[in-house]
């Protein structure tokens, strides 16, 4: 494609693309300041700023107020085919996941929950509620419920590692299946707090609901992931 023929401020984006594709702008790189850009490229503060303005809503770039824009770090990409956990997922990854608890407590299923674990309304559940984070990073609220019955004391067990690895090694249970769902949604004032995000900006809400080989549901996962930091995959088979 002729990029002269776009409009100038797709060029801007094209080249600044190239240069991040190619490694020449690496993650973590300042941009020259607009008006520097708008010299070096001859076109309006304006159209640079509709240029960055894009490439920050895409996640390529990001901006730290008072300080100027930078080089995003790539988004983590996590592959929707595999029942893995938010410790496993960043491991594999090289990264340092966490979990910070911010709200544990007992609580009465209402009509949805109560469905979703095949109880009668009323019966009781664990939410328990978590900051992940990935090489210190805030990546994502979850929001956990467990059956009480069958996890009464999982409350007063360190919560600061990896679930899953609580379930399997203190209560034997695996885990076999899960059905998730992702939509957009928008950061509530409580997550973008926590998720150091302006309020509003574009997430991700992902429902999660797994089950034990003998088809027990175990948790149902509310979570709000960050859309600047997170992508999700899958691979088709033709
Ligand atoms: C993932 C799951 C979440 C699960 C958690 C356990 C998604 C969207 N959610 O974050 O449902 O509870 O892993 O991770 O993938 P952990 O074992 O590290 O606590």
């Amino acid at each position: 494609m002729n990029r002269s023929n776009l409009p100038l401020y797709l060029q801007l984006q094209e080249v600044l693309k190239d240069e991040i594709q190619n490694g020449h702008l690496k993650p973590g790189d300042q941009l020259p300041p607009e008006r520097e850009l708008s010299d070096q490229f001859q076109m309006s503060r304006m159209t640079v700023r509709q240029a960055l303005n894009q490439l920050v809503a895409e996640g390529l770039l990001h901006r730290i107020q008072g300080k100027g824009t930078f080089v995003a770090r790539p988004k983590i990409a996590q592959n929707l085919g595999l029942l893995s956990s938010f410790t496993e997922d960043m491991m594999s990854r090289g990264m340092k996941p966490g979990a910070r608890v911010i709200e544990k407590e007992i609580i009465h299923a209402d009509h949805k929950l109560a469905e979703i674990f095949s109880l009668t309304d009323d019966m009781r559940l664990i939410k328990i509620r978590r900051l992940r984070t990935a090489d210190d990073e805030p990546i994502a609220l979850e929001t956990t419920h467990l059956p009480y019955e069958r996890f009464a004391d999982i409350a007063k067990k360190d919560l600061s590692g990896s679930l899953y690895d609580l379930l399997r090694n203190e209560y034997q249970v695996v885990l076999s299946k899960a059905r998730q769902s992702i939509e957009a949604g928008e950061a509530t004032p409580l997550e973008a707090g926590l998720l150091k995000i302006p309020e509003k900006v574009p997430v991700l809400i992902i429902e999660r609901m797994s089950v034990d080989p003998q088809m027990q549901v175990i948790e149902y996962v509310n979570s709000c992931y960050r859309a600047d930091k997170y992508k999700f995959y899958v691979e088709l088979q033709g």
